[in-house]
């Protein structure tokens, strides 16, 4: 294969991969689970092009020898292997927690998704700098054709080749769900993992003062105090909790169902989607068309919440991603 031909398909995958990641995150839901697949075939894709782009790098340096340029290129090929690495290792074997000075417990699966996103700008720097431009024969020509198919037939026999190991071998990667995340802790109620993400922090509020308003194009704007959200306590949601750090959780949660606030308030003809705020400002919109799935927890697995959970009162929001 040239090396004009192998480079182009690299820079492809990888604004693939960029893609379908972030996509599949802010999916997240089974009738986006193409964009995973798409990402899988790509990543085992970009391990089959490694083999030759081994050798191009190789010539490369021995041509051009330690410049500013080639230090760059170098760094943003750690990078790549990083990316392309922990993503292989998540899905298989599974990469441990990893404390990060200032930053946290971090998933294997938040470095992996960090340094991806840290070398896009990169790549793009990296592929500005040593743009060839493509000839006919890369783009248009059948060889190229064929060798386009030939990859994306590689990437998909290594992922199902990937994914039937892990079973057989009984890796932790075929555990995952198809998201990549891993159960956590299900039905323990407060035991399970905390995510607080940028840099949110965890409020300690006293029940007595607090108060939960409901208000906007409604014909009864609510002030309610714990005791009163308590007496319209009547819902119990199992929900599974699946955050893009890469865990997820089931837990059957209790307390009052969205809609049963929203008949309260008696929302106006025209509105046509809900904002859910929390006391530390962090919030969500939701079409008003899903407000039935959604329930205002105040207990877990029948334990009142704690502080890190959100008490005294927390959104459940089952079929979206954790950030929701
Ligand atoms: C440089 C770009 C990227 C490369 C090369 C890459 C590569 C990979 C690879 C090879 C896997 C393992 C897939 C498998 O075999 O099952 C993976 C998994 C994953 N990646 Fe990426 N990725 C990139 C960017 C991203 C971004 C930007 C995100 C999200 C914002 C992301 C999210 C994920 C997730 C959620 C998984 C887990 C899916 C699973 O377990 O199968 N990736 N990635
Ligand atoms: N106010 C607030 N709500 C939040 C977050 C946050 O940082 N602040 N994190 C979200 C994320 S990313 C997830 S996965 C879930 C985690 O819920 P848990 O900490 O109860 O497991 O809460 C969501 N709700
Ligand atoms: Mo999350």
């Amino acid at each position: 294969m040239s090396a004009r031909f192998v480079n182009l398909a690299i820079l492809t995958l990888l604004v693939l991969e960029l893609a379908s990641g972030v996509g599949g995150v802010l999916v997240g839901q089974q009738g986006g689970q193409w964009m995973f697949w798409l990402h899988r075939i790509g990543g085992w894709g970009l391990a089959c092009l490694l083999c030759w782009k081994w050798g191009i790098v190789v010539r490369s340096y021995r041509r051009h020898g330690l410049t500013p340029g080639t230090v760059f290129s170098a760094l943003v090929k750690v990078l790549f292997l990083v990316s392309l690495g922990s993503g292989l290792l998540w899905a298989t074997t599974g990469l441990p927690r990893l404390s990060v000075p200032l930053l946290g417990s971090w998933t294997g699966l938040s470095l992996h998704v960090a340094v991806s996103l840290a070398l896009a700008p990169l790549l793009a720097l990296h592929a500005a700098m040593r743009w060839q431009r493509p000839r006919r024969v890369d783009l248009a020509s059948r060889r190229a054709a064929l060798r386009s198919l030939g990859l994306l037939a590689a990437g998909f026999v290594l992922w199902r080749v990937q994914e039937t190991t892990a079973a057989a071998a009984r890796l932790c990667g075929a555990e995952r769900r198809f998201t990549g995340s891993r159960e956590e802790g299900s039905f323990q109620g407060n035991a399970h993992p905390v995510t607080n993400w940028l840099s949110d922090p965890v409020l300690r509020l006293d029940p007595a003062g607090w108060r939960l308003r409901v208000s906007g194009l409604v014909e009864r704007e609510l002030v309610l105090s714990y005791g009163e959200v308590l007496a319209l306590a009547d819902g119990l949601r199992q929900a599974l909790l699946d955050c893009t750090g890469g865990w997820y959780t089931v837990q059957r949660w209790s307390g009052v169902p969205v809609v049963a606030l929203l008949e309260r308030a008696d929302v106006r003809e025209g509105a046509r989607s809900l904002i859910v705020r929390s006391a530390t400002g962090y919030s969500r919109r939701f079409p008003l068309s899903r407000a039935g799935e959604l329930l205002l927890a105040t207990r877990v697995e029948r334990e009142p919440l704690s502080s890190e959970r959100g008490s005294p009162l927390r959104l459940v929001a089952p079929g979206y991603r954790g950030y929701h």
